[in-house]
Protein backbone atom coordinates (compact mmCIF):
# COMPACT_ATOMS: atom_id res chain seq x y z
CA UNK A 1 0.00 0.00 0.00
CA UNK A 2 1.23 2.95 -0.63
CA UNK A 3 0.42 6.21 1.22
CA UNK A 4 0.38 9.78 -0.84
CA UNK A 5 1.54 13.15 1.47
CA UNK A 6 -1.10 15.01 3.39
CA UNK A 7 -3.09 17.34 1.87
CA UNK A 8 -2.23 15.62 -1.54
CA UNK A 9 -4.93 17.01 -4.47
CA UNK A 10 -6.79 14.03 -6.32
CA UNK A 11 -9.02 15.89 -8.98
CA UNK A 12 -9.89 15.26 -12.81
CA UNK A 13 -8.95 18.21 -15.47
CA UNK A 14 -11.37 19.31 -17.93
CA UNK A 15 -11.42 22.36 -20.77
CA UNK A 16 -14.01 24.66 -21.43
CA UNK A 17 -14.48 23.71 -25.15
CA UNK A 18 -14.40 20.29 -24.86
CA UNK A 19 -17.23 20.28 -22.61
CA UNK A 20 -19.49 23.82 -22.04
CA UNK A 21 -21.73 23.68 -25.32
CA UNK A 22 -23.91 26.55 -25.08
CA UNK A 23 -21.37 28.41 -27.49
CA UNK A 24 -23.32 31.14 -28.34
CA UNK A 25 -25.49 31.62 -25.00
CA UNK A 26 -24.88 34.53 -22.62
CA UNK A 27 -22.80 36.53 -24.96
CA UNK A 28 -20.02 34.19 -26.02
CA UNK A 29 -18.78 34.31 -29.31
CA UNK A 30 -16.49 32.10 -31.79
CA UNK A 31 -13.44 30.91 -30.36
CA UNK A 32 -10.94 29.70 -33.00
CA UNK A 33 -12.22 26.17 -32.06
CA UNK A 34 -15.42 26.73 -33.34
CA UNK A 35 -14.39 28.24 -36.47
CA UNK A 36 -11.92 25.32 -36.68
CA UNK A 37 -14.40 22.21 -35.90
CA UNK A 38 -17.04 23.91 -38.30
CA UNK A 39 -15.02 23.70 -41.03
CA UNK A 40 -15.50 20.63 -43.34
CA UNK A 41 -12.91 17.79 -43.08
CA UNK A 42 -11.31 19.52 -40.00
CA UNK A 43 -12.70 16.76 -37.30
CA UNK A 44 -13.73 13.01 -37.38
CA UNK A 45 -17.59 12.60 -38.51
CA UNK A 46 -18.06 16.35 -38.03
CA UNK A 47 -18.09 17.22 -35.09
CA UNK A 48 -17.79 20.10 -33.23
CA UNK A 49 -18.22 21.79 -29.22
CA UNK A 50 -22.02 23.06 -30.12
CA UNK A 51 -23.28 20.76 -27.37
CA UNK A 52 -20.43 18.84 -26.17
CA UNK A 53 -21.40 17.92 -22.60
CA UNK A 54 -23.94 20.86 -21.89
CA UNK A 55 -21.79 21.72 -18.75
CA UNK A 56 -22.81 25.05 -19.04
CA UNK A 57 -26.37 23.77 -18.18
CA UNK A 58 -25.37 20.96 -16.42
CA UNK A 59 -22.16 22.31 -13.89
CA UNK A 60 -24.17 21.75 -10.59
CA UNK A 61 -24.86 18.18 -11.45
CA UNK A 62 -21.43 17.56 -12.43
CA UNK A 63 -19.30 18.98 -9.32
CA UNK A 64 -21.79 17.17 -7.51
CA UNK A 65 -20.95 14.10 -9.39
CA UNK A 66 -17.37 15.02 -8.42
CA UNK A 67 -18.50 15.66 -4.32
CA UNK A 68 -19.92 12.42 -4.40
CA UNK A 69 -16.47 10.68 -5.62
CA UNK A 70 -14.59 12.15 -3.12
CA UNK A 71 -12.12 14.50 -5.41
CA UNK A 72 -10.52 17.21 -3.83
CA UNK A 73 -9.70 19.42 -6.85
CA UNK A 74 -11.02 20.57 -10.24
CA UNK A 75 -8.79 21.85 -12.71
CA UNK A 76 -11.28 23.36 -15.21
CA UNK A 77 -10.37 25.85 -18.27
CA UNK A 78 -12.32 29.45 -18.22
CA UNK A 79 -13.73 29.92 -22.22
CA UNK A 80 -11.54 33.19 -23.41
CA UNK A 81 -13.97 33.89 -25.57
CA UNK A 82 -16.74 33.45 -23.12
CA UNK A 83 -14.91 36.17 -20.88
CA UNK A 84 -13.67 38.26 -24.15
CA UNK A 85 -16.52 37.63 -26.95
CA UNK A 86 -14.35 40.13 -29.07
CA UNK A 87 -11.20 39.58 -27.54
CA UNK A 88 -10.91 42.86 -26.53
CA UNK A 89 -12.67 45.46 -24.73
CA UNK A 90 -14.61 44.71 -21.78
CA UNK A 91 -15.52 41.44 -20.19
CA UNK A 92 -18.80 40.21 -20.58
CA UNK A 93 -20.37 40.09 -17.32
CA UNK A 94 -22.71 36.95 -18.42
CA UNK A 95 -19.33 34.97 -19.20
CA UNK A 96 -17.69 36.01 -15.98
CA UNK A 97 -20.99 35.20 -13.58
CA UNK A 98 -20.79 31.64 -15.22
CA UNK A 99 -17.56 31.20 -13.71
CA UNK A 100 -18.28 32.91 -10.46
CA UNK A 101 -21.19 30.08 -10.42
CA UNK A 102 -19.39 27.26 -11.00
CA UNK A 103 -16.35 28.08 -8.79
CA UNK A 104 -18.67 28.52 -5.71
CA UNK A 105 -20.50 25.66 -6.32
CA UNK A 106 -16.53 23.84 -5.81
CA UNK A 107 -16.26 25.42 -2.65
CA UNK A 108 -19.64 24.95 -1.32
CA UNK A 109 -18.75 21.38 -1.70
CA UNK A 110 -15.36 21.24 -0.92
CA UNK A 111 -13.09 21.21 -4.04
CA UNK A 112 -10.29 23.10 -4.73
CA UNK A 113 -11.12 25.41 -8.02
CA UNK A 114 -7.61 25.10 -10.53
CA UNK A 115 -8.35 27.25 -13.45
CA UNK A 116 -6.21 27.15 -16.68
CA UNK A 117 -6.77 30.67 -18.55
CA UNK A 118 -5.83 29.16 -22.05
CA UNK A 119 -6.76 26.17 -23.10
CA UNK A 120 -6.83 27.11 -27.14
CA UNK A 121 -10.07 28.51 -27.41
CA UNK A 122 -8.56 32.42 -28.47
CA UNK A 123 -11.36 34.62 -29.25
CA UNK A 124 -11.52 34.07 -33.13
CA UNK A 125 -11.96 38.06 -33.10
CA UNK A 126 -8.18 38.25 -31.96
CA UNK A 127 -7.23 35.60 -35.01
CA UNK A 128 -8.51 37.80 -37.37
CA UNK A 129 -6.04 40.34 -35.66
CA UNK A 130 -3.12 38.25 -36.59
CA UNK A 131 -3.63 35.64 -33.30
CA UNK A 132 -0.63 34.61 -31.90
CA UNK A 133 2.05 35.44 -33.98
CA UNK A 134 0.79 39.35 -33.95
CA UNK A 135 2.46 40.68 -30.75
CA UNK A 136 -0.85 42.66 -29.51
CA UNK A 137 -2.31 39.23 -28.62
CA UNK A 138 -0.11 39.13 -25.79
CA UNK A 139 -1.70 42.24 -24.22
CA UNK A 140 -5.04 40.94 -25.20
CA UNK A 141 -4.16 37.91 -23.04
CA UNK A 142 -2.93 39.80 -20.20
CA UNK A 143 -6.45 41.79 -19.78
CA UNK A 144 -8.35 38.71 -19.84
CA UNK A 145 -6.16 37.30 -17.43
CA UNK A 146 -7.31 40.90 -15.24
CA UNK A 147 -10.62 40.28 -15.78
CA UNK A 148 -10.68 36.41 -14.39
CA UNK A 149 -8.48 37.03 -11.54
CA UNK A 150 -10.14 40.63 -10.82
CA UNK A 151 -13.52 38.65 -10.32
CA UNK A 152 -12.53 35.29 -8.80
CA UNK A 153 -8.83 36.20 -7.64
CA UNK A 154 -9.63 35.19 -3.82
CA UNK A 155 -11.41 31.72 -4.69
CA UNK A 156 -9.88 29.99 -7.29
CA UNK A 157 -6.67 28.76 -5.04
CA UNK A 158 -4.44 27.55 -8.60
CA UNK A 159 -4.46 29.39 -11.52
CA UNK A 160 -2.48 27.86 -15.14
CA UNK A 161 -1.47 30.65 -17.40
CA UNK A 162 -1.35 28.10 -20.63
CA UNK A 163 -2.32 24.60 -21.11
CA UNK A 164 -0.10 22.73 -23.51
CA UNK A 165 1.32 26.00 -25.85
CA UNK A 166 3.17 23.43 -27.96
CA UNK A 167 -0.05 22.56 -29.33
CA UNK A 168 -1.16 25.86 -30.15
CA UNK A 169 2.43 27.14 -31.33
CA UNK A 170 3.15 24.06 -33.82
CA UNK A 171 0.34 22.59 -33.84
CA UNK A 172 -2.26 25.63 -34.85
CA UNK A 173 0.31 27.63 -36.62
CA UNK A 174 3.27 25.09 -37.91
CA UNK A 175 1.62 21.83 -38.95
CA UNK A 176 -1.81 23.30 -39.59
CA UNK A 177 -3.03 20.23 -37.50
CA UNK A 178 -5.14 21.96 -34.71
CA UNK A 179 -6.93 25.38 -34.94
CA UNK A 180 -6.64 27.89 -36.37
CA UNK A 181 -4.59 25.41 -38.71
CA UNK A 182 -2.29 27.68 -40.53
CA UNK A 183 0.96 26.19 -41.85
CA UNK A 184 3.35 28.55 -41.20
CA UNK A 185 6.89 27.82 -39.06
CA UNK A 186 8.20 31.22 -39.14
CA UNK A 187 4.48 32.34 -37.80
CA UNK A 188 4.38 29.03 -35.16
CA UNK A 189 8.00 30.46 -33.45
CA UNK A 190 6.71 33.88 -33.14
CA UNK A 191 3.29 31.96 -31.85
CA UNK A 192 5.10 30.38 -29.19
CA UNK A 193 7.33 33.39 -28.15
CA UNK A 194 4.31 35.70 -27.83
CA UNK A 195 2.64 32.04 -26.04
CA UNK A 196 5.60 32.73 -23.51
CA UNK A 197 5.54 36.57 -22.99
CA UNK A 198 2.26 36.55 -22.57
CA UNK A 199 2.81 33.91 -20.05
CA UNK A 200 5.25 35.69 -18.00
CA UNK A 201 3.35 39.16 -18.01
CA UNK A 202 -0.11 36.95 -17.13
CA UNK A 203 1.77 35.57 -14.09
CA UNK A 204 2.89 39.19 -13.26
CA UNK A 205 -0.29 40.53 -13.06
CA UNK A 206 -2.17 37.70 -11.45
CA UNK A 207 0.46 38.59 -8.88
CA UNK A 208 -0.44 42.23 -8.38
CA UNK A 209 -4.27 40.97 -7.84
CA UNK A 210 -3.34 38.41 -5.18
CA UNK A 211 -3.80 35.11 -7.00
CA UNK A 212 -2.40 32.74 -4.65
CA UNK A 213 -0.50 29.92 -6.50
CA UNK A 214 0.31 30.57 -10.31
CA UNK A 215 1.83 28.15 -12.51
CA UNK A 216 1.66 27.12 -16.18
CA UNK A 217 1.51 23.51 -18.00
CA UNK A 218 2.99 22.16 -20.47
CA UNK A 219 2.94 18.94 -22.07
CA UNK A 220 5.80 16.89 -21.50
CA UNK A 221 6.17 14.00 -24.44
CA UNK A 222 9.95 12.05 -23.85
CA UNK A 223 11.09 11.30 -26.85
CA UNK A 224 14.26 8.61 -26.92
CA UNK A 225 16.31 7.76 -30.07
CA UNK A 226 15.02 5.28 -31.92
CA UNK A 227 18.64 3.80 -32.32
CA UNK A 228 22.49 4.31 -31.54
CA UNK A 229 22.69 6.16 -34.56
CA UNK A 230 24.22 9.67 -33.51
CA UNK A 231 21.70 11.79 -36.01
CA UNK A 232 18.71 9.85 -33.72
CA UNK A 233 20.28 10.96 -30.31
CA UNK A 234 20.23 14.66 -31.92
CA UNK A 235 16.50 14.14 -33.60
CA UNK A 236 14.98 13.12 -30.17
CA UNK A 237 16.87 16.41 -28.00
CA UNK A 238 15.06 18.50 -31.09
CA UNK A 239 11.95 16.67 -30.32
CA UNK A 240 12.16 16.81 -26.69
CA UNK A 241 13.46 21.22 -27.24
CA UNK A 242 10.73 21.48 -29.38
CA UNK A 243 7.59 20.01 -27.44
CA UNK A 244 8.50 21.30 -24.25
CA UNK A 245 11.73 23.03 -24.02
CA UNK A 246 11.21 25.41 -25.80
CA UNK A 247 8.29 26.38 -23.24
CA UNK A 248 10.58 25.32 -20.03
CA UNK A 249 14.03 26.88 -20.67
CA UNK A 250 13.27 30.28 -21.31
CA UNK A 251 10.23 30.27 -18.17
CA UNK A 252 12.85 28.32 -15.83
CA UNK A 253 16.24 29.88 -17.33
CA UNK A 254 15.35 32.95 -19.31
CA UNK A 255 16.63 31.17 -23.10
CA UNK A 256 15.82 29.19 -25.52
CA UNK A 257 17.15 25.86 -26.03
CA UNK A 258 20.48 25.34 -28.80
CA UNK A 259 20.08 22.87 -31.03
CA UNK A 260 16.04 24.20 -31.85
CA UNK A 261 17.61 27.98 -31.87
CA UNK A 262 19.89 27.05 -34.46
CA UNK A 263 17.34 24.91 -36.51
CA UNK A 264 15.01 28.13 -36.32
CA UNK A 265 17.90 30.17 -37.68
CA UNK A 266 18.96 28.33 -40.49
CA UNK A 267 15.20 27.84 -41.54
CA UNK A 268 14.81 31.93 -41.03
CA UNK A 269 11.98 30.94 -38.44
CA UNK A 270 13.85 33.23 -35.73
CA UNK A 271 10.85 35.08 -33.54
CA UNK A 272 11.69 38.51 -32.89
CA UNK A 273 12.68 38.28 -29.55
CA UNK A 274 12.50 42.31 -28.15
CA UNK A 275 14.91 43.60 -25.27
CA UNK A 276 13.42 42.96 -21.69
CA UNK A 277 11.17 39.94 -23.13
CA UNK A 278 13.45 37.27 -21.61
CA UNK A 279 13.16 38.37 -18.15
CA UNK A 280 9.64 38.94 -17.84
CA UNK A 281 9.07 35.73 -19.54
CA UNK A 282 10.70 34.47 -16.06
CA UNK A 283 8.62 35.66 -13.97
CA UNK A 284 8.88 33.43 -10.57
CA UNK A 285 5.98 30.99 -10.61
CA UNK A 286 4.58 29.22 -7.97
CA UNK A 287 4.25 25.57 -10.05
CA UNK A 288 4.98 23.40 -12.59
CA UNK A 289 1.70 21.82 -13.90
CA UNK A 290 2.94 18.10 -16.24
CA UNK A 291 0.87 16.86 -18.56
CA UNK A 292 2.05 13.20 -19.43
CA UNK A 293 0.29 10.54 -21.42
CA UNK A 294 2.93 8.63 -23.24
CA UNK A 295 6.51 8.19 -25.20
CA UNK A 296 7.96 8.15 -28.50
CA UNK A 297 10.91 6.45 -30.14
CA UNK A 298 12.52 9.11 -32.53
CA UNK A 299 15.01 9.09 -35.57
CA UNK A 300 15.60 11.46 -38.03
CA UNK A 301 13.79 12.94 -41.03
CA UNK A 302 14.31 16.63 -42.31
CA UNK A 303 11.12 16.34 -43.76
CA UNK A 304 8.89 15.94 -40.57
CA UNK A 305 7.78 18.87 -37.98
CA UNK A 306 9.42 21.52 -39.97
CA UNK A 307 12.56 22.64 -38.74
CA UNK A 308 12.75 20.09 -35.89
CA UNK A 309 13.21 17.45 -38.78
CA UNK A 310 12.58 14.30 -36.80
CA UNK A 311 10.12 11.60 -37.15
CA UNK A 312 8.50 9.43 -34.62
CA UNK A 313 7.75 5.58 -34.25
CA UNK A 314 6.08 3.63 -32.18
CA UNK A 315 7.76 2.17 -29.55
CA UNK A 316 6.62 -1.64 -28.86
CA UNK A 317 4.57 -1.00 -25.79
CA UNK A 318 0.85 -1.46 -25.33
CA UNK A 319 -1.29 1.06 -26.82
CA UNK A 320 -5.01 3.63 -25.74
CA UNK A 321 -7.51 3.62 -28.46
CA UNK A 322 -5.71 6.63 -30.25
CA UNK A 323 -2.65 4.39 -30.11
CA UNK A 324 -0.48 6.39 -27.59
CA UNK A 325 2.29 4.06 -26.30
CA UNK A 326 1.59 3.16 -23.04
CA UNK A 327 4.60 3.79 -19.98
CA UNK A 328 3.89 4.21 -16.49
CA UNK A 329 7.08 4.62 -15.81
CA UNK A 330 8.04 7.36 -18.42
CA UNK A 331 5.67 9.12 -16.00
CA UNK A 332 8.36 8.68 -12.43
CA UNK A 333 11.16 9.73 -14.90
CA UNK A 334 9.72 12.78 -16.43
CA UNK A 335 8.83 14.07 -13.11
CA UNK A 336 12.12 13.11 -11.88
CA UNK A 337 13.97 14.64 -14.65
CA UNK A 338 11.85 18.11 -14.97
CA UNK A 339 12.36 18.38 -11.07
CA UNK A 340 16.19 18.10 -11.04
CA UNK A 341 16.43 20.31 -14.51
CA UNK A 342 14.15 23.46 -13.39
CA UNK A 343 14.07 22.44 -9.96
CA UNK A 344 9.80 24.08 -9.78
CA UNK A 345 8.41 25.01 -5.82
CA UNK A 346 5.84 22.71 -6.78
CA UNK A 347 4.84 20.41 -9.43
CA UNK A 348 1.17 18.90 -10.20
CA UNK A 349 0.72 16.22 -12.74
CA UNK A 350 -1.91 18.40 -14.44
CA UNK A 351 -3.08 15.67 -16.90
CA UNK A 352 -2.46 11.67 -17.32
CA UNK A 353 -5.49 9.57 -18.48
CA UNK A 354 -6.45 7.60 -21.50
CA UNK A 355 -8.84 7.06 -24.30
CA UNK A 356 -10.67 3.26 -23.71
CA UNK A 357 -14.15 2.82 -25.49
CA UNK A 358 -16.03 0.70 -22.69
CA UNK A 359 -20.04 1.09 -23.75
CA UNK A 360 -22.24 0.38 -21.26
CA UNK A 361 -23.85 -2.98 -21.21
CA UNK A 362 -26.92 -4.12 -21.42
CA UNK A 363 -27.49 -3.99 -17.48
CA UNK A 364 -26.06 0.16 -17.72
CA UNK A 365 -22.74 -0.58 -16.24
CA UNK A 366 -19.86 0.51 -17.53
CA UNK A 367 -16.73 -1.55 -16.59
CA UNK A 368 -13.22 -0.17 -17.85
CA UNK A 369 -10.77 -2.24 -16.40
CA UNK A 370 -8.02 -1.07 -18.87
CA UNK A 371 -8.69 2.57 -17.95
CA UNK A 372 -7.81 1.51 -13.77
CA UNK A 373 -5.12 -0.30 -14.64
CA UNK A 374 -3.63 2.78 -16.82
CA UNK A 375 -4.73 5.00 -13.43
CA UNK A 376 -3.38 2.40 -10.87
CA UNK A 377 0.21 2.23 -12.81
CA UNK A 378 0.72 5.70 -13.33
CA UNK A 379 -0.57 6.46 -9.80
CA UNK A 380 2.01 4.38 -8.36
CA UNK A 381 4.61 5.98 -10.79
CA UNK A 382 4.21 9.06 -9.16
CA UNK A 383 4.45 8.24 -5.85
CA UNK A 384 7.67 6.60 -7.04
CA UNK A 385 8.55 10.33 -8.02
CA UNK A 386 7.68 11.89 -4.44
CA UNK A 387 10.20 9.09 -2.90
CA UNK A 388 12.79 10.30 -5.19
CA UNK A 389 12.00 14.14 -4.00
CA UNK A 390 9.61 15.32 -6.51
CA UNK A 391 7.86 17.96 -4.95
CA UNK A 392 4.61 16.39 -6.24
CA UNK A 393 1.53 18.25 -4.88
CA UNK A 394 -1.60 16.92 -6.67
CA UNK A 395 -2.95 14.73 -9.51
CA UNK A 396 -5.56 15.81 -12.04
CA UNK A 397 -6.52 12.90 -14.39
CA UNK A 398 -8.50 13.63 -17.41
CA UNK A 399 -10.60 13.71 -17.54
CA UNK A 400 -14.18 13.72 -15.75
CA UNK A 401 -16.54 13.19 -18.93
CA UNK A 402 -15.95 11.61 -22.11
CA UNK A 403 -16.24 15.02 -24.08
CA UNK A 404 -14.90 16.66 -27.40
CA UNK A 405 -11.70 15.17 -27.76
CA UNK A 406 -10.43 17.80 -30.46
CA UNK A 407 -9.96 16.50 -34.11
CA UNK A 408 -11.23 13.42 -33.00
CA UNK A 409 -14.61 14.87 -31.85
CA UNK A 410 -16.97 12.22 -30.01
CA UNK A 411 -14.51 9.16 -31.39
CA UNK A 412 -12.52 9.05 -28.58
CA UNK A 413 -13.49 8.68 -25.02
CA UNK A 414 -11.22 9.58 -21.25
CA UNK A 415 -13.78 10.24 -18.84
CA UNK A 416 -13.98 8.63 -15.78
CA UNK A 417 -17.70 8.82 -16.49
CA UNK A 418 -19.54 7.98 -19.44
CA UNK A 419 -22.15 10.63 -21.36
CA UNK A 420 -24.77 9.12 -23.43
CA UNK A 421 -24.24 11.55 -26.10
CA UNK A 422 -27.79 11.34 -26.88
CA UNK A 423 -29.75 11.96 -23.29
CA UNK A 424 -26.68 13.81 -21.98
CA UNK A 425 -26.95 10.95 -19.00
CA UNK A 426 -23.94 10.75 -17.08
CA UNK A 427 -22.60 7.32 -15.89
CA UNK A 428 -19.85 6.06 -13.19
CA UNK A 429 -17.56 4.02 -14.84
CA UNK A 430 -15.52 1.13 -12.87
CA UNK A 431 -12.49 3.49 -13.17
CA UNK A 432 -14.40 6.59 -11.08
CA UNK A 433 -14.93 3.96 -8.65
CA UNK A 434 -11.31 3.32 -8.10
CA UNK A 435 -10.86 6.77 -8.11
CA UNK A 436 -13.04 7.54 -5.73
CA UNK A 437 -10.84 5.02 -3.06
CA UNK A 438 -7.71 6.50 -3.63
CA UNK A 439 -8.92 9.80 -3.22
CA UNK A 440 -11.03 8.91 -0.15
CA UNK A 441 -7.91 7.24 1.32
CA UNK A 442 -4.99 9.15 -0.21
CA UNK A 443 -3.33 6.03 -0.67
CA UNK A 444 -2.89 3.16 -3.50
CA UNK A 445 -4.33 -0.10 -2.37
C1 LIG B 1 -4.30 18.14 -23.98
C2 LIG B 1 -5.48 18.49 -23.73
C3 LIG B 1 -6.69 17.72 -23.52
C4 LIG B 1 -6.86 16.48 -24.33
C5 LIG B 1 -6.15 15.31 -23.75
C6 LIG B 1 -6.36 14.05 -24.51
O1 LIG B 1 -3.89 19.05 -23.15
O2 LIG B 1 -3.87 17.59 -24.94
O3 LIG B 1 -5.28 19.20 -22.56
O4 LIG B 1 -7.57 18.70 -23.90
O5 LIG B 1 -8.20 16.19 -24.44
O6 LIG B 1 -4.78 15.58 -23.73
O7 LIG B 1 -5.93 14.22 -25.82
Amino acid sequence: MRTFPDGFLWGTATAAYQIEGAVAEGGRKPSVWDTFAHTPGRIENGYTGDVACDHYHRYDEDVELMSSLGLGAYRFSAGWSRVMPDGVGPANPAGLDFYDRLVDALLERGIVPALTLNHWDMPQALQDRGGWPDRATVDAFVEYARALAGRLGDRVRLWTTHNEPWVIAYNGYGEGSMAPGVRDWKAASRAAHHLLLAHGRAVTALRALGAPEIGYSPCVIPHRPATDRPEDALAARRANELIYGWFLDPVFHGRYPRLLWDRFAEHGCLPDVEDGDMDEIRAPIDFLGVNYYMVFDTVDDPDENGPAGFRELLPPLPRTDCDWPVHPDGLRETLVEINREYRPKAMYVTENGASYDDPPRANGVVDDPRRVEFLRSHFAAAHGAIEAGVPLRGYFVWTLLDNFEWIWGYNRTFGIVHVDRDTQRRTVKSSARFYERVARTNTLP
